[in-house]
């Protein structure tokens, strides 16, 4: 028989592939899950880039062939190949904050769910300690504790990469209670982000919400405080699967709900200035990103993947057509958004 299911490898603590996982079930698209580092990966081909998920396409034959790593071009490719549950609204106005708010959620959250996992011992310990056994649950404990070591080093020398350090950890511990309390706010007349169905930008803020408000006790404890809604949203959002949508279900964003022009808000205030200050420092080779966030200094090494994420957002800007310019120029005018687009 002809064996058409994705290959999905990856790991169940890394939350991009937890945002993919995610999204395959909500969208019914049959794949087996593979774990990283196991045997049956070795069956597979070598992923593209060295990095958690990684989704292998089948061929004609069924063959599983064709790997593709970064959650957001597989989840473009995913459209492209099963058009039913779509996760990018229709609308092209609506699509362009969706993708925005899927960015967000991969790029300014990440930081958060680094930041407290990597700098808080309880955080670090928890998450270094069980991992290796993800991998392969029978390692021997002296295995088991070497591998922890090193995946503590590991991700701690990482940590400048993504921004956390002393300067910055006011600004993502401010914002990462800010967020849950809006999220809460919006959530409460709707159960996604862009209405009763989920986007993209749903998925790329679950996937890092599911370390962040379900399994890290630093900010676990931080979001159940705040919103217990939260941790019931991030654990029901694993598989909506059963969930029947319509494209009815799509808010309209010519009348918006308040609560999502205050979380563009929170967007605007936190991620755009970083994703400004991030592709001026790449494109002008500087060695670091020095800027201010929310009123606050921000300095990290630049990094060059997250301004090609604002290439690609600033792309999907042009190619609007000129009603859903006005409706997303409408939308963004005065949360900080508008300065990404203001001069494409
Ligand atoms: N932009 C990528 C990011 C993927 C990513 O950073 N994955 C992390 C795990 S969540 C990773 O593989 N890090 C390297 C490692 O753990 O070896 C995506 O959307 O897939």
């Amino acid at each position: 028989m002809m064996q058409t299911d994705l290959r999905l490898i990856g790991s169940g603590s890394s939350p991009y592939t937890r945002k993919l996982r995610a999204a395959l079930r909500y969208r019914r698209i049959p794949y087996r899950f593979v774990v990283a580092g196991s045997e049956e990966q070795k069956a597979l081909p070598e992923r593209p880039l060295p990095l958690m998920p990684c989704l292998v396409f089948p061929d004609a034959d069924g063959e599983p062939t064709d790997p593709m790593s970064d959650t957001t071009p597989i989840l473009n490719r995913l459209e492209d190949d099963f058009p039913e549950r779509s996760l990018r609204p229709a609308d092209p106005a609506l699509r362009l904050i969706d993708a925005l708010i899927e960015d967000y959620g991969d790029e300014w959250l990440s930081k958060c769910m680094f930041h407290y996992r990597w700098a808080f011992a309880p955080d670090t310990k928890k998450a270094s300690s069980y991992m290796p056994y993800g991998h392969m649950i029978s390692m021997p404990p002296s295995a088991g504790m070497q591998f922890e070591k090193s995946i503590a080093e590991r991700q701690i020398s990482r940590i400048g990469v993504v921004g956390s350090n002393e300067t910055t950890a006011p600004v993502i511990e401010a914002s990462w209670s800010r967020f849950v309390s809006l999220f809460d706010e919006h959530i409460q007349s709707q159960a996604y982000l862009l209405g009763n169905r989920p986007g993209a930008g749903d998925f790329g803020c679950y996937g890092q919400m599911t370390m962040l408000v379900i399994t890290d006790p630093t900010p676990m404890q931080i979001a159940l405080d705040i919103s217990p809604r939260a941790y019931a949203w991030t654990e029901k959002l694993d598989d909506i699967s059963g969930l029947e949508v319509s494209d009815s279900d799509w808010i309209d964003l010519n009348h918006p709900p308040a609560t999502l022009r205050k979380l563009l808000d929170e967007v605007g205030r936190v991620y755009a200035p970083f994703l400004l200050a991030n592709a001026a420092s790449v494109e002008q080779g500087l060695e670091q990103v020095e800027c201010e966030i929310d009123g606050r200094p921000w300095v990290q090494d630049p990094f060059p993947y997250q301004a090609k994420c604002l290439r690609w957002l600033r792309e999907q800007y042009a190619t609007l057509p000129n009603a859903s310019r006005e409706t997303v120029d409408a939308t963004l005018a005065g949360t900080g958004c508008d300065a990404l687009f203001a001069a494409s």
